[in-house]
């Protein structure tokens, strides 16, 4: 064998290794089993296929839920090293269903409780969009609120206190322009604090076990 046919040779082969440490690091997210569930839901039209896509990149499968025609996406991602699997749940606008997209959707939040439920919320329709989320936290579910569309609230002079509604609902809310992608970010973090602290008093201190949420304040 000559030398130069010994040198095509090992080309080749850190050539082929290359492409098989690729591929591996490509099928990591497939493989490995995802450590925690975050589940977007939310009325239809208020983006969370968008969301979803700015937080799954590539890892993507889409399938019917069992036994129906309803589409669901799920997609993976790590934050700080820990994998989520992200579910796009067909638009719901109750929790009480009468459709069968509702359906599916509250059996995904009931059958598979995933460890976050992200409510995305049209923040120009917030008062439509809120009886949903009270009925997520009566749910039990552990709810974070995506306020989403706020350049369009901004553009019809809305003005919207996210501490104050934080606070009246004792869940993180973080604003958000999943056009863009403003907030993003954010809403990453938030999901992971939020799932790694299974008690609310740790990330919230200021939300004491004796302090519940003010309906009162709610309602005015
Ligand atoms: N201006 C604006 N449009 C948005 C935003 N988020 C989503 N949209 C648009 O709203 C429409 C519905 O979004 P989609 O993700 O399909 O909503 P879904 O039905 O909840 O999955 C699309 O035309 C999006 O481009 C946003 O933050 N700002
Ligand atoms: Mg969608």
């Amino acid at each position: 064998m000559g030398k130069s046919d010994k040198i095509v040779r090992q080309k080749r082969s850190i050539g082929a290794r290359i492409a098989e440490w690729w591929n591996r690091q490509k099928s990591r997210s497939y493989e490995a089993e995802p450590q925690r569930r975050v589940a977007l839901v939310g009325s239809p039209n208020v983006g969370k296929s968008l969301i979803f896509n700015r937080l799954t990149g590539v890892y993507v499968t889409v399938s019917n839920y069992p036994g129906t025609t309803v589409e669901v996406f799920r997609g993976r991602t790590y934050i700080e090293g820990v994998l989520y699997e992200i579910i796009d749940t067909p638009g719901m606008y109750s929790l009480f269903p009468s459709s069968e997209e509702e359906r599916v959707a509250r059996r995904l939040l009931m059958e598979e409780r995933p460890d976050i439920v992200v409510h995305v919320v049209d923040a120009k329709n917030l008062e439509r969009m809120l009886p949903l989320t009270l009925q997520l936290i009566e749910a039990d579910l552990p709810v974070v609120v995506a306020l989403n569309m706020m350049d369009e609230a901004a553009k019809f002079g809305i003005k919207i206190d996210t501490e104050l509604l934080a606070d009246i609902l004792c869940v993180p809310i973080v604003s958000v322009v999943a056009t863009t992608g403003k907030g993003i970010e954010e809403l990453r973090r938030v999901i992971h604090a939020t799932a790694s602290d299974s008690s609310l008093d740790q990330i919230r201190p200021e939300f004491g076990r004796d302090s519940q949420p003010d309906s009162k304040a709610a309602a005015r």
